[in-house]
């Protein structure tokens, strides 16, 4: 795909330039799950197997982040070990964005901020953790992610573990519905929920193929659609936590949250930190190797799609 005309403040690295411009399949990585998601030095230890998992299925990585005033797009030298050891990086969606370049501000990308800045650069298929949803209660916080608006906006493939489970997953699937959104699992006609393969609910669409995705992809332009496609990618089973065995630690970890008081951006670090004490590392371990499969995933997928 050719970029879309723009002065954005892009800084692709030299391997995703090339790779872009020669049509080699390129995979987008976003950093807010560096600074905001995982502790040190795992979040800096992940964020390179994820990058070699990309690597070795034939793809580039490109590790998204805002840094000097610039969107980085790969991240090479000492730039991803200064973005994970970074304390004070703000975490940057579509809100944040202008501000966070305009400010020359080290920023994070989440899901939202990474599919803008993907475009952007001509990248078409993004490889994440976890989506942003509708947070449980939001009938009376409001709060939604902006994830959501960007994939009914921005046509970028993203490969996640489903919606994180502390989500309310079945309103999360209805404004995606609403929003034009094409959720698909694959491999499976359940949705997985993160940690857990399953979550009970049947997910709107299945695909076995990675090709098939990009192919619907591909047709979605085809058709003037904007927006991207949702792939929910179910955790390996040997590293998932059973939906059964999760659940009351999400709701002990979200009782928590409330008595903090806590709310707007911070509630999605809060809730994963606590999680990561609460099962002693084991959410953790899950969130890296579903991290890595939706890597070799999203590789297959733009593979796929670098094909003519
Ligand atoms: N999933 C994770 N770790 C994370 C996130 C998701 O396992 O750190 C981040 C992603 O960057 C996602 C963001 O876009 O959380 C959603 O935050 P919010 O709910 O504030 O929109
Ligand atoms: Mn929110």
């Amino acid at each position: 795909m050719t970029p879309i005309p723009n002065t954005a403040p892009l800084n692709p690295s030299p391997e995703v330039r090339a790779a872009l411009a020669e049509g080699r399949p390129v995979v987008a990585l976003e950093s807010t799950i560096i600074t905001h998601g995982m502790p040190w030095p795992q979040n800096l230890q992940t964020a390179r197997a994820v990058e070699d998992e990309v690597r070795a299925a034939g793809a580039v990585p490109a590790t998204i982040a805002l840094m000097g005033g610039e969107i980085r797009v790969g991240l090479e030298g000492a730039a991803l070990e200064q973005l994970a050891q970074s304390r004070d990086a703000m975490k940057v969606s579509r809100a944040d964005m202008a501000v966070a370049l305009a400010r020359g501000a080290t920023g994070a990308t989440t899901v939202a901020a990474t599919m803008i800045a993907a475009r952007l650069a001509g990248i078409e298929v993004f490889a994440t953790g976890g989506i942003g949803g509708v947070h449980r209660g939001a009938e009376q916080t409001m709060d939604i992610s902006a994830d959501l608006r960007e994939l009914a906006e921005t046509r970028v493939t993203v490969v996640a573990a489903g919606p994180k489970a502390i989500l309310d997953l079945p309103k999360t699937l209805e404004v995606l519905e609403t929003l034009g959104v094409p959720v698909i699992a694959f491999g499976q006609d359940e949705l997985p929920a993160f940690w857990s393969r399953r979550s009970g609910l049947a997910a709107p669409l299945r695909m076995d193929d990675p090709a098939e995705i990009a192919a619907a992809h591909r047709m979605r332009a085809r058709l003037g659609l904007p927006g991207g496609q949702l792939v929910a990618n179910p955790v390996p089973g040997d590293a998932e936590i059973p939906i059964d065995e999760i659940t009351p630690v999400i709701e002990a970890a979200l009782a928590e949250a409330e008595g903090a008081g806590i709310a707007a951006k911070a509630v999605t670090p809060f809730l994963l930190g606590r999680m990561l004490d609460r099962t002693a590392g084991r959410s953790l371990t899950t969130n890296i190797a579903l991290v890595k499969n939706n890597a070799r995933l999203a590789a297959r997928i733009a593979t796929a799609l670098a094909r003519p």
